[in-house]
């Protein structure tokens, strides 16, 4: 396949870039009264600001022809319809499948996958019921009050981020916890003080081959054992979600207690999956199908829409425009919902992991920069701590800032109609990419009357590019179409570059060198080591401090 670089389109935008790249978004509004209205669109209860970007009628007609000529069109459909895209693995790409409606029939290796989906749905609500309602009792004859999700990757920021995200809508006398990391502190601190009568572990692991996630597996089965005392506890106490039959069994989980997935879901795109049992278990089921019928009007929105008025499309072109010609490479996502904390670390995953590639889907070299880094916190915390960079740094930043007409938690003094507290957060949103946008020049500085030697700190260049995502209230139905959003953007991206946005052989070598350092640190032989002279060096030393008395 041919280079992005080497398209007409491209070649296009190189040349136009020339033209517009001096031209500051002050002239573009000022050129243009109804830009702010223009450049936006609306789906599935979304709306997106696109103004703000160095961008005008050329920039998204020529974006739009290389997004014809990389075939955009024709890969949605294509994943759509199950087809093999993540052609390094040999699978198909279907999470629009995890939230399609019943009696909407998808057909794969002569299997409906729909039905599939939906008969683990119902599995999924009539377990999470149980737990909710306090029916499902554990070894003791004790109801279920914690909730333990084991899990990695994929399996463990999805879940994650939705249960920060729409914890307004959670059931509040169960408490949820998220064990990810290897490091022991992360189990012992989620178990601390709690009675293993009353606690239920989620052993997320599509592979069920994950070694972290397995270690954490094995320590909680002997954290409960160590208070139940009877091997038949597991039954009660652990529930698994894999596409590992023979693995779960093997650890003690019965077929009945084991949720599945297919190999068809990505592991960072299976929040809707029965990897999503805990955001299920926390919210409860109506929520939770809302969250996917959120999800479902964005991959419809995406599937149906033209590419100039596709907001999927438009954002992952736009992400393509700032990295390859405006040179940015940095990516701030500053959502103004503190339910939102976790959120930018949920994108690192789904867009870093997806498209943080050199090469195409044919091995060939990209020849140009891809995936953004990204990064962000919420706003307004953001702003007292890094945005003086975004401002006034050396280094261009696109943001995303995402905000709501109604906070979940009203703190006006006028009672509920009027939120003041929320107001004054929006204002904050709406100020930073105003700020960023139109900045602040020396004449207007001057006119301030601020000493000169101080000027050209008080100056405020502008011209820094944002999205605003506005949506009526985080609900679930808010997320879903949020994170939908996200996810086919970045398909949007990955079909430019022409990468396989679906795999991730860049995890692979560090695991295979951790498998092989770990047996070398267990080997208290202290075995003679063949690495490169800094890691032989760092491993003698963790042998001595590990020698050494705390
Ligand atoms: C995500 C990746 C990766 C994966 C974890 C956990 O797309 O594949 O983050 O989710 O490595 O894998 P398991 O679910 O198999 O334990």
């Amino acid at each position: 396949m041919n280079a992005v670089s080497t398209r007409s389109a491209w070649q296009g935008l190189m040349t136009h870039h020339a033209h517009i790249g001096g031209t500051h978004l002050r002239e573009l509004f000022a050129a243009d009264p109804e830009r702010g209205t223009r450049w936006t669109v609306s789906a599935a209860g979304l709306y997106l600001d696109y103004s703000k970007n160095r961008i005008d009628g050329e920039t998204v007609g020529f974006l739009a022809e290389l997004a014809r000529d990389c075939g955009l069109h024709e890969r949605i459909a294509a994943m759509f319809r199950g087809e093999v895209i993540n052609t390094t693995e040999q699978r198909a790409v279907l999470q629009t499948a995890l939230r399609a409606p019943l009696g909407a029939p998808l057909w794969l290796h002569g299997v409906d996958v729909v039905a599939q989906v939906h008969a683990v749905l119902d599995r999924m609500a009539a377990f999470s019921e149980q737990i909710r309602a306090g029916a499902w009792r554990g070894h003791t004859g004790q109801p279920i009050r914690h909730v333990i999700n084991i899990g990695i990757g994929g399996s463990d920021l999805g879940p994650a981020m939705a249960y920060e995200a729409l914890n307004h809508f959670s059931q509040r006398d169960l408490d949820l916890k998220f064990v990810s990391n290897v490091d022991g502190t992360a189990l012992a601190e989620a178990t601390r003080g709690l009675d293993a009568g009353q606690t239920l572990f989620i052993v997320c692991s599509k592979s069920f081959g994950t070694l972290e996630t397995l270690t954490n597996a094995q320590a909680a089965r002997a954290w409960s054992l160590r208070q139940l005392h009877d091997e038949a506890a597991v039954a009660r106490h652990f529930v698994a979600v894999s596409t590992n039959a023979e693995a779960t069994a093997a650890f003690g989980i019965a077929p009945e207690q084991m949720f599945p997935l297919w190999d068809w879901v990505g592991g960072r795109y299976s929040m809707a999956s029965a990897i999503g049992l805990s955001t299920m278990i926390a919210i409860g089921p109506a929520h939770f199908r809302d969250m996917l019928a959120g999800m479902r009007a964005m991959d419809e929105h995406f599937r149906e829409a033209p590419i100039e008025h596709n907001m999927p499309a438009l954002m992952g072109l736009l992400a393509v425009w700032n990295t390859d010609f405006l040179g940015a490479s940095t990516q701030a996502v500053l959502p103004y919902a503190q339910y939102l904390s976790r959120f930018p670390a949920y994108l690192q995953q789904l867009t870093m992991e997806s498209n943080g590639k050199h090469v195409m889907r044919d091995g060939r070299p990209v020849g140009c920069d891809t995936s953004p880094i990204v990064w962000g916190e919420p706003g307004t915390n953001g702003q007292h701590s890094f945005y003086q960079l975004l401002h006034q740094g050396t280094r261009l930043v696109p943001c995303d800032f995402i905000g709501f007409g109604h906070g979940l938690n009203p703190m006006g003094t006028d009672g509920d109609r009027v939120d003041r507290q929320h107001d004054l957060l929006m204002a904050n949103l709406f100020a930073q990419s105003e700020a960023l946008a139109f900045g602040k020049t020396a004449s207007e500085v001057r006119a301030e009357g601020v000493d000169e030697a101080l000027v050209p700190h008080r100056v405020f260049e502008g011209n820094r590019p944002s999205n605003t995502i506005l949506a009526r209230q985080l609900t679930p139905h808010a997320l879903g179409a949020l994170v939908a959003l996200y996810e086919h953007s970045v398909f949007t991206q990955g079909v430019i570059w022409g990468i396989d946005s679906f795999d991730q052989w860049g995890v692979e070598l560090g695991k295979v060198l951790a498998e092989r350092t770990a047996a070398e640190l267990a080997d208290t032989g202290n075995p003679a080591l063949y690495h490169d002279s800094s890691t032989n060096a760092l491993i003698q030393r963790y042998r001595q401090l590990r020698e050494e008395r705390p």
